[in-house]
């Protein structure tokens, strides 16, 4: 679909403004919010990742990209909800310690806010002890925890470990590019999804 192509090519081309136009002109098409997310927007974001790691492209333009990118899906957000029901419980989300990718976790909050979570997002570089911490202010029925280098994974045992040591009957969701299903069986999390939607179905089997 055009549209669909011209939202790929300005997303790719870091062009918010433009991204902005063309999610507005899908939505009063009547386009499945689901379908503009995946086939607009992550498959621009996916292509923006291979070049980036093949040094096609750098930093200032994954930078651009992203941003186009969260702008966009800001404006999907209300369409994406009709599609969810109401509150299910509370998610306390952030990305491991030392890691400033943000990109997948913010989908994976907008998935379960879409699902009726109440989502509080801690952002990035939270420590185990800030989820735990968190988890217990709220009464939160699931931390997640997202990674995207396999030096900030080690985090998520820690989280784990913490709250076990708490006695919280939170679970504990573990996602990002180097995380696998071994490794969150290895470290005792609950669950471990690839995507940010299979991410928010999760979440609600442990409701
Ligand atoms: Co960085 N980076 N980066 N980076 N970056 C990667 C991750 C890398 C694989 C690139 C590469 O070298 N091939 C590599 C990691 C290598 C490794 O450890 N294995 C890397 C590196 C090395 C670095 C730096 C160290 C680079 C440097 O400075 N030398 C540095 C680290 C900074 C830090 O964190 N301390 C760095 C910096 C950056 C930018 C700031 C430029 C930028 C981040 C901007 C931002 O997030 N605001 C950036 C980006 C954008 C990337 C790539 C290109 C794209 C990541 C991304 O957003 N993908 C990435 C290469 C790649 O992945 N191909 C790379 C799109 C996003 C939608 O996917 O986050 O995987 P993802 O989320 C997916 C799933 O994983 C899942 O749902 C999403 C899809 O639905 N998911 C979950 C995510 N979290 C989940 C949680 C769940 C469940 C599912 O449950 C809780």
């Amino acid at each position: 679909m055009e549209i669909l192509k011209d939202m790929y090519d300005a997303i790719t081309a870091g062009d918010a403004k433009k991204t902005e136009e063309l999610v507005t002109l899908a939505l009063e098409q009547n386009m499945s919010p689901n379908k503009i997310l995946d086939e607009g927007m992550l498959a621009a974001m996916n292509d923006i990742g291979e070049n980036f790691k093949n040094g096609i492209v750098f930093i200032p333009e994954v930078l651009v990209a992203a941003r186009a990118m969260n702008m966009g899906a800001v404006l999907l957000k209300p369409a994406l909800m009709e599609e969810g029901v109401v509150s299910k419980g509370t998610v306390i989300i952030g990305t491991a310690k030392g890691d400033l990718h943000d990109i997948g976790k913010n989908l994976v909050r907008l998935m379960m806010e879409c699902k009726g979570f109440t989502v509080v997002d801690l952002g990035v570089d939270v420590s185990a002890e800030k989820f735990v911490e968190s988890a217990k202010e709220h009464n939160a029925d699931i931390i997640a925890c997202s990674a995207l280098l396999t030096t900030t994974m080690v985090e998520m045992q820690r989280i784990v470990d913490a709250v076990s040591e708490a006695g919280l009957s939170t679970k504990v969701m573990v996602g990002g590019a180097p995380v696998t299903d071994a490794y969150c069986k290895s470290i005792g999390a609950d669950g471990y999804t690839p995507d940010a939607t299979s991410a928010s179905e999760m979440a609600l089997g442990f409701i």
